[in-house]
This record gives C-alpha cells, sequence and structure tokens, in this order.
C-alpha cells in the first residue's frame, strides 16, 4: 500500500495522528520541549522556515549567518541551543527570527525521530506556511566535488523513489516526491551566486555510510571494484547524482504532513573517483558553506531582504 500525501489546509502543519488530540500533554522528549512547561506558539508561532542538517555545529553556524544576514537584534555568538538540557542532549536547536535551525544527526532513524517531533512542534506552536529544508553533505556521483545539489526525487538503494516504513510488522511504502517548484526556485537562486556549481538530480539515500554505498574501504567489504562501479554507474543512469543518508525518510514525513520540502547537499567528492574523503579541511569547511549560502539567500528573498 502507498499512502497518500498530507494535505495541509490554510498552510498549517498537519500532523497525521489522530490519538494526539486525547493527550492532555506532548513531551517532546529529544527536544526538551513540551506543551504543558513551554509556550510553543508564543516560542515558535512566528517559524516560516525551519532547516535542518547532521551535525550541530553547522546548525549553529547556519542559525549565526541567518541573524547576520536578517539584521537581528542581539549578539549571534551568544545565541542559545533552544534544546539543550540536563537530561537529553540528542539535538541542536537555534532560532533566528522566522528560522529555525536544528541538527538531526546521521541516518535514517535519528532524523526520523527528530522530525516526529519538529512537526509536532510546529503543530502545537500553530506555525503556517512552513518550508523545511535539509542542508548537508554527500558523495557525488559523476559531478564535481564542491557542486550542490538539489534533490528533485529521493529514491532508495533500488533507486526508487519510495521509503518503507515498518508499522507493526506491516512495510508501508511511503512516497519521497520533493516540491519540484521549490527545487527550480533553489536552482535559480544558485544562478545568482559567482562560481556556484549547482545543479537539479535524484539523491539517493542508503542505510549505511560504507557497503550501503559501495565504499570499499569500510571495516567490512564483500565486493570488487568492478562491481562498485557497475552499481554506481546505475545509479548515475538512473539519473541519481549523489549520497547521503537522510533524504527519504525526510521527503516522505515532510510529504504526508504537508511541509514543502527541500534537500539541498553538497557533494564533498566524486565516487566514482574514490571512497575516502580526501579534500582538505579548509576545502570543506568552504564546500559545507555552499547550501547554507544558498538557503540564505533563498530566506531572504522571502523575506523581501535580497
Ligand atoms: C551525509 O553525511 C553523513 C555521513 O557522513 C550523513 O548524515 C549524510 O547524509
Ligand atoms: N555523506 C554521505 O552519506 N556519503 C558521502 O560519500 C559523503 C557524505
Amino acid at each position: 500500500m502507498t499512502e497518500r500525501k498530507g494535505y495541509a489546509g490554510h498552510g498549517l502543519v498537519h500532523v497525521k495522528n489522530p490519538h494526539l488530540d486525547s493527550m492532555d500533554e506532548d513531551i517532546l522528549y529529544h527536544l526538551n520541549l513540551g506543551t504543558k512547561t513551554h509556550n510553543l506558539p508564543m516560542m515558535f508561532g512566528d517559524i516560516k522556515f525551519a532547516c535542518v542538517g547532521g551535525s550541530p555545529n553547522r546548525m549553529k553556524a547556519f542559525a549565526q549567518l541567518m541573524h547576520k544576514e536578517l539584521g537581528l537584534e542581539g549578539d549571534a555568538k551568544e545565541m542559545k541551543d533552544i534544546c539543550a538540557g540536563p537530561v537529553t542532549d540528542r539535538y541542536s536547536m537555534y532560532k533566528a527570527g522566522p528560522v529555525l535551525s536544528i541538527s538531526h544527526g546521521m541516518g535514517i532513524p535519528s532524523i526520523s525521530i527528530m522530525l516526529h517531533e519538529l512537526i509536532k512542534l510546529l503543530h502545537h506552536a500553530k506555525c503556517s506556511d512552513v518550508t523545511i529544508i535539509r542542508i548537508g553533505t554527500s558523495g557525488g556521483i559523476g559531478i564535481k566535488p564542491g557542486t550542490v545539489v538539489i534533490t528533485d526525487t529521493a529514491v532508495d538503494s533500488f533507486f526508487k523513489a519510495r521509503f518503507e516504513q515498518v508499522i507493526l510488522d506491516k512495510v508501508v511504502v511511503r512516497s519521497t516526491e520533493l516540491d519540484k517548484d521549490l527545487a527550480e526556485e533553489l536552482l535559480n537562486c544558485s544562478k545568482e551566486i559567482h562560481n556556484f556549481p549547482a545543479l537539479i538530480g535524484h539523491t539517493m539515500c542508503t542505510y549505511d555510510f560504507y557497503e550501503g554505498q559501495g565504499r570499499l574501504d569500510g571495516a567490512v567489504c564483500s565486493f570488487s571494484n568492478e562491481k562498485k562501479l557497475e552499481y554506481l554507474k546505475r545509479a548515475y543512469n538512473s539519473g541519481v547524482r549523489n549520497i547521503e543518508m537522510e533524504s527519504t525518510v525526510f521527503a516522505a514525513m515532510c510529504g504526508l504532513c504537508g511541509l514543502k520540502a527541500a534537500v539541498v547537499c553538497v557533494a564533498i567528492l566524486n565516487r566514482l573517483e574514490g571512497d575516502q574523503i580526501k579534500a582538505s579541511h579548509d576545502v570543506l569547511i568552504e564546500y559545507q558553506q555552499r547550501p547554507q549560502q544558498l538557503i540564505s539567500i533563498f530566506i531572504k528573498k522571502h523575506l523581501g531582504l535580497y
């Protein structure tokens, strides 16, 4: 069975769970927030852009960039992690005006937990017309390192546009289409930045960084270089331009909950040329700033500041 996409009336964030209505309190455990302990509409009601990415430090840097670019008051260096707490410190969250910046860790299970709680947070806060964007790193296929890939469709390891969620011992298949207009809009924004390689393509999402992405350099490997290249070339021929580890569940959950969603990842190597990340520290830092730079322009345009 394939589940249909959600429709969020009036631009509201749509939770697809009838049980939530009967709960008198909702504790967002991994975010250190809750409906009784925090005034979520007051804290987050103005959010229009939720940006998510793997690393806490990178998401703090992005929030600081947005603070500066939006000309917000106060010292960006003083920004506090909203999810910091004595009990759990799984994710980091920063707010810069209408922009929320949250880390999600590595892999489908980690981002999935964060998205359940983030989507409920946006719902409880009565946010409307929210755009959600994953910014991250990836391994490119047949593209120059440093290229920013804007995902049109997230695909699984079989190059299929689907995410399989196991629910009560049944496999439920969910669609992983992303907003095509948003992807085009982001590509157009990229053209305004000098020397900014960007393209739209499929993104393959895997459950592992090593064997799962056809790497020869893990602790375990049972295939040859020829088999690896044959697989990666098949991926390329089916339209895949990069590989990462969160996009399918991100596309599926955001689609079901009526959130306009995009995935923007920089390729930090070309997997047809190797497996190890050999770029220097400075080059990697510069690459990682590219998705942030692009999203900053996109947000400023929407706010009439660019
Ligand atoms: C990209 O980079 C991480 C692995 O290095 C993973 O979270 C991803 O999707
Ligand atoms: N992230 C991935 O998931 N794969 C890569 O090759 C690089 C970054």
